[in-house]
């Protein structure tokens, strides 16, 4: 069993964006990531806050907008509509979820796509499906580089994603399958899902259920990526998979904290620095 230290791999993704936002920024060039946030959920926060940090960590300026959780659509739109003609910003992100009387969509849609630094707006999606990125979806884009770091290669392998999410499941079976793996993806009406998991080569969980991911459903020695975010009854962060009953089993496994999480905010860094690179022309 090894554990895949996903703060380490952060660490070196930050400190490789954070060289080169010093290299721009010599040349008088600083880059700007604006974080957006309606209404007071607690993890929203939390997650707002870490970016804000990340952003901190790498040299960038972030600019938060907290609005209330009665900000209508329209007020929501005329901000994106401000920060898509604002110089100073180079990428937008907007936290979700959203609250339910605000059109997640049509907030996505407004996003200038080349702000669009977490890989949401159709026109982004469109260039993952088809493999020529501007933008890497951040939570699969992390996770790619958590199972490059076991130096095991994906070409050829078996790879089970469970979970269809537009913003998990989806986007990594894309990433998975341009690097030449044999790619399934399962969901809630997939049926006798350990006699698929038990398959995997490549174990990705994007459920959304604690502890969901039980030793009888991996390969011995399969890479397990942990992508869930959930709390248990003590209100302790905890995965999709069963950690302690996977770990001797699997050849590789994340932890939860300190697994997919922090990977997905270095990846996001490293978008936003893609993003002030084309506004200023550098060439990538
Ligand atoms: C860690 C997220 C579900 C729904 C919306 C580090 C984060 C989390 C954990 C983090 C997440 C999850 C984010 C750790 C951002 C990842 O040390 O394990 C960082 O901030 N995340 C989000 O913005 O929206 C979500 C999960």
């Amino acid at each position: 069993m090894n554990i895949i230290d996903g703060k380490k791999v952060s660490a070196r993704v930050k400190a490789e964006v954070k060289a080169e936002a010093e290299s721009l920024k010599a040349k008088g060039i600083s880059i700007g990531l604006a974080v957006v946030i309606v209404g007071d959920n607690p993890a929203s926060r939390v997650y707002v806050n870490n970016k804000k940090k990340a952003c901190a960590e790498v040299g960038f300026d972030s600019f938060e907008y907290a609005l209330p959780a009665e900000t209508t659509q329209d007020e929501l739109l005329a901000l994106v509509d401000k920060l898509n003609s604002d110089a100073k910003v180079d990428g937008i992100l907007v936290q979700l979820p959203l609250p339910s009387h605000i059109d997640k969509n049509a907030v996505i849609n407004a996003i200038s796509p080349e702000k669009d630094v977490d890989a949401f707006h159709p026109q982004n999606v469109g260039h993952i499906m088809i493999g020529d990125y501007a933008f890497l979806p951040c939570t699969p884009a992390g996770v790619m580089e958590l199972i490059a770091e076991t130096g095991i290669e994906v070409s050829g392998k078996k790879c089970v994603v469970i979970g269809r999410s537009n913003i998990v499941g989806k986007p990594m079976a894309m990433l998975l399958l341009h690097k030449n793996g044999t790619v399934t993806i399962t969901h809630s009406r997939t049926r006798d899902l350990p006699s698929v998991t038990s398959e995997a080569d490549i174990l990705v969980a994007a459920v959304g259920k604690a502890g969901f991911v039980t030793a009888d459903m991996i390969k011995p020695g399969a890479v397990v990526i942990d992508v869930g975010m959930n709390r248990n009854a003590e209100g302790k962060l905890c995965g999709d998979v069963d950690f302690e009953g996977c770990k001797e089993k699997a050849g590789y496994i994340t932890p939860v904290p300190g697994g997919v999480g922090p990977m997905t905010i270095a990846m996001l860094m490293r978008n936003t620095l893609t993003a002030a690179k084309m506004h200023n022309g550098c060439q990538d």
